[in-house]
């Protein structure tokens, strides 16, 4: 088989970039290990900035996203029993999209299947050849069949654990990385969301969030030490443990139900760099990880997506390669932007085993700092929601 762009993951990321080339009449085939069911069971990102959402409608599957979805004006930040609000439109004149990952990919995969896109689930043994040269091509194994693509380009898009970047000699990469000492365990439970907006806590027990994917499916997360495992929370101690790093109000507020998925994601920041190497460009979580604190996982995935999808049509449209030149170094300069406004959420909010009466100190004057300065406020703000491409 031949095609213009290779496609490694069905992620998000590969997904948006596919059917963004196809708007444009350039052929790309995904290669997906998982099922489709697989890909959609897992609860990621529940946030969007605009300009995510911007480049679902650019690939003309924002309508159920603009339908559905929910828009939000602030959220809250608790701590010391209140809740103070960051008032995303009145700071920044922007808002956020809460609109789940599920659905986001249901929508990506079903364009791409309307537009008969090539989508190739349970793709096995992925494996992406001679990626310096002008002719790369990317094997796997389809039903015990081995099969082969040809293609000018190779975008691995296949997150954190994929093949792409492994396949980068490892002198021509450098990686940066912060792993936490905590998780965040999430349950996902049909019931009213306790708070029409996030509300994201701060608490001596540690960190808590109260999210939503829409006013009658909740997400909350609570912060936990990474040697528990999902087995160790009844859904009864889960809430309990919830309720405790709230504010009393919202506590007393909240509207518990059994839990529909419940799962423990550890915190990471990671970055590599360059993110080509030849014609294989890294995309997304295979290039870079965050906690997913400041919610910006999904949407550094975009920017990268953004720059990639601009690159490749001033190639194929124009001959103009001036984009694909200065892909790593323009996605990076915004990915270490995410990465920073990741990790200083994440420090600012968490319990640190380690932490001393000194370092507590200094995060809730961080706290009283930012509720006390609108110029402080409004730095929280616009990388929240999302800074520019
Ligand atoms: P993904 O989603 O990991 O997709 C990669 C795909 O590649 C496939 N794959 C392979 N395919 C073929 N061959 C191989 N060898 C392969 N290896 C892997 C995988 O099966 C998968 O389908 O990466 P992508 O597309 O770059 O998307 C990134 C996002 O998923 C991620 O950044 C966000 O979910 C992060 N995130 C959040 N981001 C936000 O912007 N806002 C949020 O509110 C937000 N909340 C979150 C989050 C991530 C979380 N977890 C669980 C890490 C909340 C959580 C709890
Ligand atoms: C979520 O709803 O899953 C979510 C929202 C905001 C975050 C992280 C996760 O910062």
């Amino acid at each position: 088989m031949r095609t213009q762009v290779a496609i490694i993951g069905g992620g998000p990321s590969g997904l948006l970039l596919s059917q963004l080339l196809h708007t444009r009449g350039i052929d790309s085939v995904v290669l997906e290990k998982h099922t489709r069911d697989y890909v959609l069971s897992r609860i990621r990102a529940g946030v969007l900035e605009h300009g995510f959402a911007a480049l679902m409608r650019e690939a003309g599957v924002g309508e159920r996203m603009d339908r559905e979805g929910e828009i939000h004006e602030g959220f809250y930040i608790a701590h010391d029993g209140i809740k103070e609000r960051v008032d995303l439109q009145g700071l920044t004149g922007n808002t956020v999209i809460v609109y789940g990952q599920t659905e986001l990919t249901r929508d990506l995969y079903d364009a791409r299947e309307r537009t008969a896109g090539a989508v190739i689930h349970e793709a096995q043994d992925v494996q992406p050849h001679d990626i310096a040269s002008a002719r790369p091509y990317v094997t796997y194994t389809k039903d015990g069949k081995a099969e082969r693509i040809d293609c000018d380009y190779v975008i691995g898009a296949d997150g954190f654990h994929g093949v792409s970047r492994k396949s980068i000699p490892k002198d021509k990469l450098r990686e940066f990385e912060r792993v936490y000492p905590f998780g965040w365990l999430g349950v996902l439970s049909r019931t009213k969301p306790v708070s029409p907006e996030l509300v994201y806590a701060k608490h001596d027990r540690g960190f808590a969030l109260c999210s939503l994917r829409s006013q009658t499916l909740s997400r909350y997360y609570i912060q936990v030490p990474l040697s528990d495992s999902v087995d160790d929370w009844s859904d009864e101690a889960f809430f309990a443990e919830l309720k405790r790093r709230l504010p009393q109000d919202v506590a007393e507020a909240m509207i518990t139900g059994p839990s529909i998925e419940k799962s423990i994601a550890p915190l990471r920041s990671f970055v590599a760099e360059p993110m080509r190497y030849g014609n294989l460009f890294l995309a997304g979580d295979a290039a870079h990880i965050v906690p997913p604190t400041g919610a910006r996982g999904l949407n550094s995935a975009a920017s990268d997506i953004h720059y990639l999808y601009h690159a490749l049509v001033d190639h194929y449209k124009s001959g103009d390669d001036r984009g694909l030149e200065a892909y790593s170094q323009k996605a990076l300069a915004r990915v270490w932007k995410g990465q920073r406004f990741s990790w200083w959420m994440t420090m600012l909010l968490h319990r640190f085993p380690e932490q001393s009466e000194f370092e507590r100190k200094l995060q809730d004057t961080e706290l009283a700092y930012l509720f006390s300065s609108p110029r402080a406020l409004g730095s929280l703000a616009e990388n929240y929601v999302g800074l520019p491409f």
